[in-house]
């Protein structure tokens, strides 16, 4: 394993993507142990789904949810919803270590009292992308949205209101941590298609966490 691996942006500074959005890089390492642990007992309890849009199409990235709601999508359109409807069961629990990291990296970028009641897991093969969009399925706004980033290094897509505003690009790495707020928080933004260059611990595969507040 490569000192990046383990020390990237344990000494790097927070880097401003806009007024009320900043990727905290390594911020997620004190956690790392604890969160992969729990992605293995989550995705054990509600498996990974390729989910399709209301386009029609199947996404490219796999997806699954804990917390008391879980994010859905499917022909008819997307939505929160308290079961997963692939077991009809309701989602795996929020684990202590997501919400402390969340918390944590929330507070640090400025939004105290952050209360994440969902989290949505995607994972990333090789190729895998996350077009153009904003999201507005949470019923609040005014709540950030914290993403940590672990496994194959991503480009991030950074646009504006507009879906025609130009991206910003950005590496996220295994371990970065990403909070959008206030006014970034419906901004247009994505992913570029995953490249194929396997991480020391995760092999193959980028997973994606993003703990929001949807109720
Ligand atoms: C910027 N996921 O699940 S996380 C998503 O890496 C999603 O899997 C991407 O976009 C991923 O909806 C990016 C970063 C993210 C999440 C929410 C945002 C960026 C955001 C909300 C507003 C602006
Ligand atoms: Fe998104």
């Amino acid at each position: 394993m490569s000192t990046q691996d383990l020390f990237h942006g344990a000494l790097a500074q927070p880097v401003v993507m806009g007024p009320q959005a900043v990727i905290l890089p390594g911020f997620a390492v004190p956690w790392m142990d604890r969160l992969l642990v729990a992605v293995e007992e989550i995705q054990a309890q509600a498996l990974f789904r390729q989910m399709s849009t209301p386009g029609g199409r199947r996404m490219s990235v796999s997806t699954t949810s804990c917390g008391e709601l879980g994010w859905v999508s499917s022909e008819h359109g997307y939505r929160y919803s308290p079961v997963d409807p692939h077991s009809g069961r309701p989602w795996p629990g929020l684990p202590e270590a997501f919400l402390e990291l969340a918390r944590a990296a929330a507070s640090e970028a400025g939004f105290a009292d952050f209360h994440p009641d969902t989290c949505l897991i995607n994972r990333y093969p090789p190729g895998a992308r996350m077009g153009l969009h904003q999201d507005r399925d949470e019923r609040d706004f005014s709540a950030p949205i914290v993403s940590v980033s672990l496994g194959m290094t991503a480009t991030f897509l950074f646009g504006g209101h507009r879906r025609s505003d130009r991206p910003a690009r950005a590496r996220l790495y295994h371990g970065d941590v990403v909070v959008w707020g206030g006014e970034d928080r419906l901004r247009y933004h994505g992913v570029a298609p995953l490249l194929d260059a396997p991480h020391a611990l995760l092999g193959r595969q980028r997973i994606n966490l993003t703990l929001r507040r949807a109720g």
